[in-house]
């Protein structure tokens, strides 16, 4: 009776199964589970790379259509072309490149959160962190932790441009988004530039319970300028042999837990000497790369990118990326490696031969 056409065969009770379920919200877990647990990541986001040039095209003439306080923050999303209409670059990690004219504000204001901006052109436009102002050069890192307030001002003569990097995605994943506007356009001033840095940049911080703790205890430090990572990255380089799968790498530090920067963004930077190919590594945390300093090529599982300076790329989780300088090539990178490695999630595989 129950032949293999029949309307009783076991795959049609159970469709007829899932179809009275499904109304109700049930659903069959044997029918997903092996693209619910995969033996290794298979992310939908995808390699890609944004060229400079354009992108920053695009951005000067969205600033001759709408103002830095009209718009709020002027920015044009990097989006993965793997995750369209998500707004994210990996599945936790959002980018943008954001412009801000001579005589614009950014308005103030605080969310859940985290920001990290990574200048690429323009001087002397400021972020100001809780009232304390950055004033932002070429390749600086600033971040903007968790519920800080922030606000961005140019009083420079031309206009600048940074890279922005969030955890918009994995907030998102948590539900735990709350942000709020300050009513004035920037904060009070609380303190001049370089406070911070002077209380807690210098392997020093304020003795605690004392009144010169002025930053939050666990995250004080939001400022990492180019001419001091750069001259350790030198060093670095100047000293020994370049890491075979990573080249020199620095990564930037919390100085209050000698942890990442933030709760769930590292970052770090990279040398790698004129002509030095790295070997094949991958790693679990898609990583968003910033081009600082000359040329090369990205190979991401067997696919060539060039790469010329300021560009962008992101290398998604668990593809085995192999880089090439052309000449001296020095990289900016941020994953979300801070949030795995406290989730015991993070790692990685180093091929041995290319
Ligand atoms: C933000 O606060 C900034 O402060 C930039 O410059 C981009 C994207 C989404 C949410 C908040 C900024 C942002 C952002």
């Amino acid at each position: 009776m129950d032949g293999p056409t029949g309307a009783n065969t076991q795959a049609a009770q159970l469709e007829a199964l899932y179809a009275e379920m499904r109304p109700r919200s049930l659903y069959p877990l044997w029918e997903v589970l092996a693209a619910l647990v995969t033996p290794t990541p298979r992310s939908p986001s995808q390699t890609h790379r944004w060229t400079y040039a354009e992108a920053r095209a695009w951005l000067l003439r969205a600033g001759d259509l709408i103002s830095a306080e009209q718009a709020e923050r002027r920015v044009l999303i990097l989006e993965n072309p793997g995750l369209p209409g998500t707004s994210a670059v990996t599945p936790s990690l959002y980018a943008g490149l954001q412009l801000i004219l001579p005589g614009e504000v950014a308005p103030c204001h605080r969310h859940t959160q985290c920001a990290l901006r990574f200048v690429m052109e323009g001087s002397g436009a400021t972020t100001s962190v809780d009232g304390e102002p950055a004033v932002m050069h070429p390749f600086d890192l600033v971040l903007t932790p968790n519920w800080q307030w922030h606000d961005h001002g140019n009083p420079s003569a031309g206009p600048m441009i940074w890279l922005d990097g969030l955890d918009i995605p994995t907030v998102r994943h948590f539900d735990a988004s709350f942000a709020e506007k300050l009513d004035l356009p920037a904060h009070p001033p609380t303190a001049p530039a370089g406070d911070t840095a002077a209380r807690y940049g210098h392997n020093l911080r304020p003795f605690r319970g004392s009144t010169a703790a002025r930053r939050p205890a666990a995250l004080p430090l939001f400022h990492y300028p180019h001419d001091s990572w750069r001259q350790s990255l030198l060093a670095l380089a100047a000293a020994e042999a370049p890491d075979p799968h990573l080249g020199h790498a620095l990564e930037f530090l919390n100085p209050a837990d000698g942890g990442p920067i933030m709760p769930t963004i590292a970052a770090h930077v990279r040398h790698l000497p004129a002509g030095f190919t790295t070997l094949p590594r991958r790693a679990t945390d898609g990583t968003v790369f910033v081009v600082v300093e000359g040329h090369g090529t990205a190979v991401v599982d067997g696919e060539e990118t060039p790469l010329a300076e300021r560009d962008i790329l992101v290398v998604p989780s668990w593809r085995s990326l192999t880089l090439q300088a052309g000449s001296r090539l020095i990289l900016f990178g941020y994953s979300d490696r801070a949030a795995q490695e406290k989730l015991g999630l993070f790692r990685e595989s180093k091929a041995h031969n290319p």
